[in-house]
């Protein structure tokens, strides 16, 4: 009784429903064929005869609804093929399905600071100093010779020089008084920031204009490296800027030049391989001087195999530059390698006495653990170190501070 009640209502409610939607198919078919008619007479006017034009709206839909078929089903292939494409993690048979990787997002390292740079430019130079240094001092009970003795061996190693390692020895053994050895650390420190101070200016672009840097060197030093580097940092401060492939012994010095060119956005001029480097240094003044460069960098080859090639060579830059800049070059900077040790000290000699060197750039810090070299350069050639290289990055060329650097070699941060 009560399931033919209920049977009654479904039925009623089918059947009210199947209504609507015949109404609503009529509805829509009517609209449709209205359209049509409408597509029909629209054709008839664009000059279709009367004959076809019904023919020609019913292609045209067809035509239309076929289209919108295939452009969903092509976009639905093209997601399985994606899928395909990038295939998921198989389950094995017996094993709970693998859970797809979620990629964590990257960590951005916060950027270093200038410090940060310069610690770990010189971090091997600290580890074979500060390391031996500390295990030698924290083991030690008192200051005697024995100790001093081998603090000097520290330093030699380091590449701090025979003469330089004696005159900081002899200070140190002169202030000791009753210094336990810990403060022997302190007390060295301070020896060495001044012997460093004495010899850290940097470049001052502002006594003339073009300022003329002429920069030399031997031959895979980094001075086109370095010329690169300083070329960024000017630009960066500013500053208008031309570089001189002075280097025309091989054309793919002058190439490295242009890209270091490019990449610090600045004008460089050259010639072609094997041109006369003073014709190139005259060019050079000549744009720098035409486009009102605040500064002219001239790159040199590192290949004039005698100190009377060197010198002729210099002497006729030297010439062109000054003859077309007042008193340029205003700075020489001899670019010396860090890891070639007590070399670049012989190096720097010969080239101080063949040019007149005012400064000097000491690259590859980074890769040495004769970070002590800087304090031998200072302290020996009475010459100021103006720049350290600290890796082979645009950004790693710092103006040499002698504090940063002396906090940096003797920083007992927590990684030392
Ligand atoms: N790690 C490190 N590498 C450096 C640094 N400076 C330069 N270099 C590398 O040293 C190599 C020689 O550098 P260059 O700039 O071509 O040297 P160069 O003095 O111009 O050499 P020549 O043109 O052949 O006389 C390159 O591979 C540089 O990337 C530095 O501070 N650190
Ligand atoms: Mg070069």
């Amino acid at each position: 009784m009560e399931w033919a009640k209920i049977m009654d209502q479904v039925y009623a409610f089918l059947t009210q429903w199947w209504q609507k939607l015949v109404i609503l198919l009529q509805q829509i078919g009517n609209g449709l064929g209205q359209q049509l008619t409408q597509l029909a007479r629209q054709l008839e006017v664009w000059g279709v005869p009367a004959q076809y034009s019904l023919m020609v709206s019913y292609g045209a839909v067809y035509l239309l609804v076929t289209l919108v078929m295939v452009l969903v089903l092509w976009r639905l292939l093209r997601r399985r093929l994606r899928r395909a494409a990038s295939p998921r993690p198989v389950a094995h048979p017996g094993m709970p399905e693998v859970p797809q990787r979620q990629e964590p997002e990257p960590v951005k390292a916060p950027p270093l600071t200038l410090y940060e740079r310069m610690r770990q430019g010189l971090a091997k130079t600290h580890d074979a100093v500060l390391g031996r240094l500390d295990s030698l001092l924290s083991g030690a009970s008192a200051v005697d010779d024995d100790l001093l003795d081998e603090l000097e061996e520290i330093l030699i190693t380091a590449d701090f020089g025979v003469k330089t390692t004696q005159e900081l020895m002899a200070a140190v053994r002169q202030k000791q008084g009753s210094s336990s050895p810990l403060q022997i650390r302190d007390l060295l420190k301070e020896e060495i920031f001044s012997l460093l101070s004495l010899a850290g200016e940097s470049v001052d672009l502002h006594r003339h204009c073009p300022f003329v840097l002429l920069v030399v060197g031997v031959n895979g030093v980094g001075k086109t490296t370095t010329i690169g580097k300083l070329a960024h940092q000017f630009k960066q401060q500013g500053k208008k800027v031309v570089l001189g492939a002075g280097d025309t012994f091989r054309a793919a010095a002058a190439d490295q030049l242009a890209i270091w060119g490019e990449r610090a956005d600045v004008t460089v001029i050259r010639h072609d391989e094997g041109a006369d480097p003073a014709a190139v240094a005259f060019d050079a003044a000549k744009a720098a001087v035409a486009r009102k460069a605040d500064l002219l960098i001239l790159d040199t080859a590192g290949r004039l195999h005698t100190k009377v090639n060197l010198m002729e060579e210099m002497k006729k830059i030297h010439r062109v530059l000054g003859r077309e800049i007042p008193h340029a070059p205003h700075e020489t900077l001899l670019v010396l390698d860090a890891t070639t040790g007590q070399n670049a000290l012989v190096q720097a000699r010969l080239f101080q006495e063949t040019v007149q060197v005012s400064g000097i750039a000491l690259t590859k810090l980074d890769g040495t653990a004769k970070g002590g070299m800087a304090v031998a350069i200072a302290a020996e050639l009475g010459l100021p170190v103006r720049y350290v290289g600290i890796g082979e990055g645009i950004e790693d060329l710092r103006p040499f501070d002698a504090r940063m650097f002396v906090d940096a070699l003797f920083d007992v941060g927590e990684d030392s």
